[in-house]
């Protein structure tokens, strides 16, 4: 029996006779496929998750990843071959008469297959069933999480000892790479953003080949993955002499990002903490420059559904619920600055679980 399972169906709002979550190939995997095994390690292409509104779960797996998935609690059956597979597959859909789904996470061309397995079954969408039992965390899931913002706040620490005149956006991004997964992270949990000056405007720059001049902004979004889940984390630096318009920026991020931890409070609405900072910010100089969204929730995915402070999420904020607060402010041509953190809600205020220093540094 398992708990996640159990609160998948506590949210469904329709009855199903299962749900079937199915892995693709690589990249085409399904997070909820790890949230309901809580596999720590392993590809799991092809793989299944059976989900019985009893609490119960199966999975088939291959021999690929046997090992693994033995390590986990839940029964698994591995086939022998692709005839036994496919078996396997018809049997444990055999009678379902209606299959709930998730929509968001499953590849076409796989539900083309399972639609060949099944025998006129009804597919339903438990998309916001899966959402709503992800957005609350567990004890297991906090402990990864948390594990995963110490990484990532421990490397921003070391970021200004790499910073130096030529140094290229791309070396940055390595090093900080490299020290994650040193520090015991699986993996990033999506591409480095490094970049220098005018690329600091762009919130979704990746890493580019551009070398760090005197004066001007160097900034750092990233995050590392440890047993699945992510972190999230931005750090801005000046490099040179800050202009006092620069300066400004950066202390008017800072003081946005401060506004949106006293605005989180479990019972609230989730649009709630986006509203006042950006509220705050336009009435500053840097008036209609904030053009994204607060935050996201994370967790197995970086962004997370059904979570986040975003303007139209109206539903409320709930304890255990994990959420970044990135407030920033872009000059096109110029520059920008954003700070973020990865926060923890609680019954009584947050907790902020990436601890890296921020007070304006220039280098
Ligand atoms: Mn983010």
């Amino acid at each position: 029996m398992s708990e996640r399972v159990k609160k998948i169906y506590a949210n469904m709002d329709e009855e199903v006779d299962m749900i079937v979550i199915a892995n693709h190939i690589d990249p085409h995997l399904d997070q909820a496929f790890f949230y309901i095994t809580g596999y720590e390690t392993g590809l799991f292409e092809s793989s299944y998750a059976f989900l019985y509104p009893d609490g119960e779960c199966e999975a088939v797996v291959s021999k690929l990843e046997e090992t693994s998935a033995r390590k986990g609690n839940i029964p698994i059956e591995v086939p022998e071959n692709r005839q036994e597979y496919e078996d396997i597959l018809r049997r444990k859909l055999k009678g379902a008469k209606r299959i709930g789904l998730h929509f968001f996470g499953l590849n076409h061309s796989r539900f083309k297959s399972i639609e060949s397995y099944s025998s006129g079954s009804e597919f339903v969408d438990c998309t916001k069933a899966l959402n709503k039992a992800r957005a609350v965390k567990d004890k297991e899931e906090l402990k990864r999480i948390r594990q995963a913002c110490a990484i990532s706040s421990k490397v921003a620490g070391s970021i200004p000892d790499l910073l130096h005149e030529g140094v290229k956006e791309y070396e940055v991004a390595a090093e900080m790479e490299y020290r994650m997964r040193r520090l015991g992270a699986d993996c990033i949990s999506f591409p480095t953003i490094s970049s220098f000056g005018k690329n600091t405007a762009e919130p979704h720059y990746t890493a580019g080949s551009d070398a760090l001049k005197r004066n001007e902004f160097a900034l750092f979004d990233y995050g590392s993955t440890y047993k699945r889940y992510v972190s999230d984390i931005t750090r801005t630096f000046f490099f040179g002499k800050a202009s006092q318009e620069e300066r400004e920026m950066y202390e008017t991020v800072l003081e946005a990002q401060q506004i949106g931890f006293d605005s989180i409070e479990a019972g609230k609405r989730m649009c709630d903490p986006h509203n006042e900072v950006a509220k705050f910010i336009d009435k500053t100089r840097f008036k209609g420059r904030f053009i994204h969204g607060l935050g996201h929730g994370i967790g197995l995915s970086v962004h997370e559904s059904f979570v986040g402070f975003m303007p139209h999420l109206e539903e409320p904020m709930e304890p255990g619920m994990v959420i970044t607060v990135e407030p920033g402010v872009y000059i096109p041509g110029h520059g920008g600055v954003r700070i973020e953190d990865d926060v923890l809600i609680k019954k009584d205020g947050v907790d902020i679980l990436t601890d890296a220093g921020k007070e304006f540094m220039e280098l």
